[in-house]
């Protein structure tokens, strides 16, 4: 695989259970024997030491409102971005991210109901502009993503919500997948953790070849 000319923000999106994070370490785990270039993981929310503490009050039962809920994703969005995203991509690294914008729109927007200028305006000041260059969306029907998500046991605060919740949330992520189809990836999340691996592994390398300089 040719190396990279410039660092890039791959994110890994999906409704619950989808496999995202498995797949995120898959990733992990192959693309540094692809290329010279630094990998690095890291997630929203939570990405950060405040980032840590403000995903435990976002994922614990508490009575959030819907607005305390998105403005502390902005929060953990903003402190991530500046003390980590964008000191990683201007040291050369390639950044593979659990979770970014997209997930506001479709949690926040779709799920909850909530205006969607109002979250763009916010991502807007809390990303100062930063975009990903490639989101994979593992998409599963989300009978299936729940049952498996319900494996891992503990149920947090999102997934205990209805099952209308969470179809909402895929009809989010398939709205931007179909706005953007370059940058949004879809990813049928129903196979095997290694098939969909296999999808993943060609659809980086795709972008990477895209993104390197050509002779
Ligand atoms: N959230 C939000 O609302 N707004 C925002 O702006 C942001 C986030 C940034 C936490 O996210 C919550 O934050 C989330 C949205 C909200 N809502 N909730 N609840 P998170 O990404 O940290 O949540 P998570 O609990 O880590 O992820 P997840 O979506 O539930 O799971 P996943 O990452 O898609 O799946 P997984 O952990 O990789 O796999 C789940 C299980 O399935 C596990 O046991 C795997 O071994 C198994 N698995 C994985 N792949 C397969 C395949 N292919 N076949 C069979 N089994 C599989």
């Amino acid at each position: 695989m040719p190396k990279p000319a410039t660092s890039c923000l791959i994110v890994f999106e999906g409704g619950e259970g989808a496999g995202k994070s498995t797949q995120l370490q898959q990733a992990l785990a192959w693309l540094p024997t692809q290329t010279q270039q630094p990998v690095m993981a890291t997630r929203e929310p939570g990405g950060t030491p405040l980032g840590r503490e403000l995903r435990q009050l976002l994922l614990s039962d508490r009575q959030l409102t819907d607005h305390t809920e998105l403005l502390l994703y902005a929060a953990d969005r903003a402190q991530h971005i500046e003390t980590v995203l964008r000191p990683a991509l201007a040291a050369g690294y390639i950044v593979l991210c659990d979770r970014f914008i997209a997930s506001t729109i479709a949690y926040q927007g779709y799920g909850r109901g909530l205006d969607l200028a109002l979250i763009e305006q916010l991502n807007r000041i809390a990303t100062d502009g930063l975009t990903s260059d490639l989101t994979l969306w593992f998409d599963l029907e989300v009978t299936l993503g729940l049952q498996r998500a319900r494996q891992r046991g503990e149920r947090d605060r999102i997934e205990a919500a209805d099952l209308a919740f969470h179809q909402r949330v895929r009809q989010g992520f398939a709205s931007l997948a179909a706005q953007e189809p370059e940058r949004f990836t879809r990813i049928d999340a129903s196979g095997s953790i290694e098939m969909i691996a296999a999808t993943v592994r060609a659809q980086i390398t795709r972008f990477l070849e895209l993104q390197s300089p050509h002779d």
